[in-house]
């Protein structure tokens, strides 16, 4: 197959539409996708490799050849980065930290403890995110974190999320860059509780502290929202009025899981409202079925309208696209590839629509036309233009990236 002539031909066709395919490529190709780094070791990180994943979430699945060193997760991470095309940032968890083989508490960790983390990034070209982890812990154990009743819980997790601010700001710093920050706390009660309010007020209070002080030219913090966890069923502390308004009142940023919504509502209605208000928005772009339960992102229409809110008001700059599902039924490499080149397809897909065109129709009110153009463009030749961006990457183009995947999963993931 031709790929470039494949382009061709569907440049000339998108071109007759008023879209300019090469600009397309331009523009995605400086759109940053966050990969997080827990897809390769089922949210276990370096801590404590063996201990059990708490705070309501769940992988599910014991596919062979799980990262368990930093070592074996890096070298996952590059390889499945070396499949997927333009820009990326790495979504670190504090519990990835690089300890030197000597137990650190959550509430010391320090930047020296990402310094190889640092090193990485710059050798790889990849930008960091970070998020502390507030879960798969003793002092999580109780339910509570930031919310909790009791003091010295409240205080040593207000000082974990104070430490991993800096350290985000550190790596801010040192890569001249800009590192987003997700907060989530798994806080939330299993049955009908007493005093929601006062656990609120608490969580308030913890966010207050932890963002005093706050450096935004290195770093830009986010709060996520959630509307359950598993044993968290009849209340969660953080929920999006929660999150919603501290950042609104606060100007930072609400992170929107697209699994933290009741099943009929999404996020790509959300983002315009959240943008009304607030300067940046992240993304925690997942694949709920039936629950959280974090399946790889597929090429569906959710996904494609989260793409074409973003394109469509050129909100690249305002939107921080992180991905978070872990799937451990499944090659953990393949996952991540899906994952992220599926969010850049989708990107890509909304960047090869006239949009100018479609707002003028609809401002005009003549929704048949809108209608009827849309569903024409989605048997438009895109994948032509996929195609050809993957190979000017010098990225696998199609479905070549399965052989190789296959190849380190018979040379590498088997032998650990
Ligand atoms: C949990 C949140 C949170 C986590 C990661 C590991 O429901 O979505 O973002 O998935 O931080
Ligand atoms: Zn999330």
């Amino acid at each position: 197959m031709n790929t470039l002539k494949a382009y061709e031909l569907a440049k000339e066709l998108y071109a007759s539409i008023g879209v300019d395919t090469d600009k397309a490529i331009e523009r995605l190709k400086a759109i940053p996708v966050s990969m997080h780094c827990w897809q390769g070791d089922d949210v276990r990180g370096f801590e404590n490799p063996n201990g059990d994943l708490t705070g309501g979430i769940q992988t599910t699945g014991n596919y062979p050849g799980r990262a368990t060193t930093i070592a074996e997760l890096r070298a996952d991470f590059e390889k499945a980065a070396s499949m997927i095309p333009g820009k990326k940032k790495i979504s670190l968890h504090a519990i990835y930290l690089d300890n030197l083989g000597k137990k650190v508490e959550r509430n010391e960790i320090e930047p020296k403890h990402f310094a190889s983390w640092l090193e990485w990034a710059k050798a790889n070209k990849i930008g960091v995110d970070f998020n502390p982890t507030c879960f798969s812990h003793p002092m999580s154990d109780s339910g509570f974190t930031l919310s909790s009743a009791d003091d010295s819980i409240r205080e040593y997790w207000v000082e974990h999320c104070i430490k991993s601010r800096i350290i985000a700001e550190y790596f801010g710093r040192e890569l001249g860059d800009t590192a987003c920050t997700n907060y989530w706390i798994p806080d939330g009660f299993k049955d009908i509780p007493i005093d929601r309010y006062g656990y609120r007020e608490r969580l308030l209070d913890s966010y207050d502290k932890i963002f005093a002080g706050q450096n935004k030219q290195y770093n830009l913090n986010a709060v996520e929202s959630k509307v359950f966890g598993i044993g968290a069923e009849s209340c969660t502390i953080g929920s999006l009025e929660m999150c919603f308004g501290y950042a609104v009142k606060n100007n930072l940023m609400v992170t929107l899981d697209t699994g933290h919504f009741h099943p009929t509502e999404v996020v790509s209605d959300k983002i315009s409202s959240a943008l009304t208000f607030l300067d940046d928005v992240m993304l925690h772009v997942s694949r709920p079925v039936r629950w959280d339960s974090d399946h790889v992102v597929i090429f569906d229409d959710e996904l494609k309208y989260i793409a074409q809110e973003i394109i469509r008001g050129n909100f690249e700059n305002r939107v921080h696209i992180g991905l978070d599902f872990f799937d451990a039924s499944i090659n953990r490499i393949a996952a991540w590839v899906i994952g992220t080149r599926n969010m850049q397809k989708a990107l890509m897909y909304a960047l090869l629509e006239p949009t100018e065109k479609l707002k003028k129709l609809e401002l005009e009110g003549d929704y048949t036309s809108r209608l009827a153009l849309l569903e024409e463009y989605k048997s438009y030749p895109f994948a032509a233009v996929w195609d050809y961006y993957c190979e000017s990457e010098g990225v696998p183009v199609r479905d070549a990236w399965l052989g190789e995947v296959k190849k380190y999963e018979a040379d590498v993931l088997a032998k650990r």
